[in-house]
């Protein structure tokens, strides 16, 4: 069953101080359906879905294939506008706060509102984060923007902050896919207690180990991607490690 309200979803696992895991599909690498059934078996609380680019595979297709397969919800994380579909439960719509791009701070939003305000959509606003990682991100480039130094916790926790005050519903401190280092401990915690609502964290999470420290550092939610297209094992392992915290 798929709950009404996602975000009531999240507010109430926060509330209870529950770890989520949500797998992120990426549409270019999507081609089995073993992903799926693990993603069930796991517990994975989510399924996300989106790319800085996609190059040759299908966002409409690979969402609709998803949905026919499972029961767990599924976000839209739009790379680009090109990205949104009627047939997921809701979409996470980021407004890169770390950036300076105003398109991407509100100039897309302003473009995709009818869009989404026909849809059956459950709309997310989110505080998107970028952090820096070691080496420039597909999502840095392609976003145009300069992420957050890694060092920098109290530019983070300002941002965090401004955002929340803004009326954003999610904190994302991201990064990037494939990400050299992951965001600190120190980071995530000077963002989680500046802020009371949801932190998701993602970006170079590979092993339950570091997804487990980014849970006790302050992170509400944990995204993995591109670990799991190079190891499946890794979503049984990460799913019962932060659900047991
Ligand atoms: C990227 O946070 C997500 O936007 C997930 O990153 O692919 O490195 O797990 P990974």
């Amino acid at each position: 069953m798929i709950p009404k309200s996602i975000y009531s979803l999240i507010l109430k696992s926060k509330k209870q101080g529950k770890k989520q895991f949500a797998l992120l599909i990426d549409p270019d690498k999507f081609e089995s359906t073993k992903i799926i059934k693990l993603a069930e078996a796991a517990g994975v609380d989510f399924i996300m879905v989106g790319g800085s680019l996609i190059t040759n595979g299908s966002f409409e297709d690979c969402i609709v294939k998803i949905k026919e397969m499972t029961t767990i919800p599924v976000i839209i994380f739009p790379g680009n506008n090109l990205q949104i579909s009627k047939s997921a439960d809701a979409i996470f719509l980021l407004s890169l706060i770390s950036g300076r791009n105003a398109d991407l701070l509100i100039g897309d939003h302003v473009i995709a509102a009818p869009l989404l305000k026909s849809s059956r959509l459950e709309v997310i606003p989110s505080g998107y984060m970028l952090i820096e990682s070691g080496r420039q991100t597909a999502a840095s480039y392609m976003s145009n923007t300069l992420p957050i130094p890694t060092d920098k916790d109290d530019i983070a926790m300002c941002t965090a902050m401004a955002g929340e005050m803004l009326g954003l519903k999610l904190i994302y401190l991201d990064a990037g896919s494939g990400a050299q280092k992951n965001v600190t401990d120190t980071m995530i915690k000077k963002v989680a207690s500046a802020v009371d609502i949801p932190v998701i964290v993602g970006g170079g999470i590979n092993s339950s180990e570091k997804a487990v420290a980014a849970c006790k550092a302050g992170a509400d939610i944990i995204v993995v991607g591109n670990a799991i297209e190079k190891d499946a094992s890794l979503i049984k392992n990460i799913s019962s490690a932060i659900h047991k915290l």
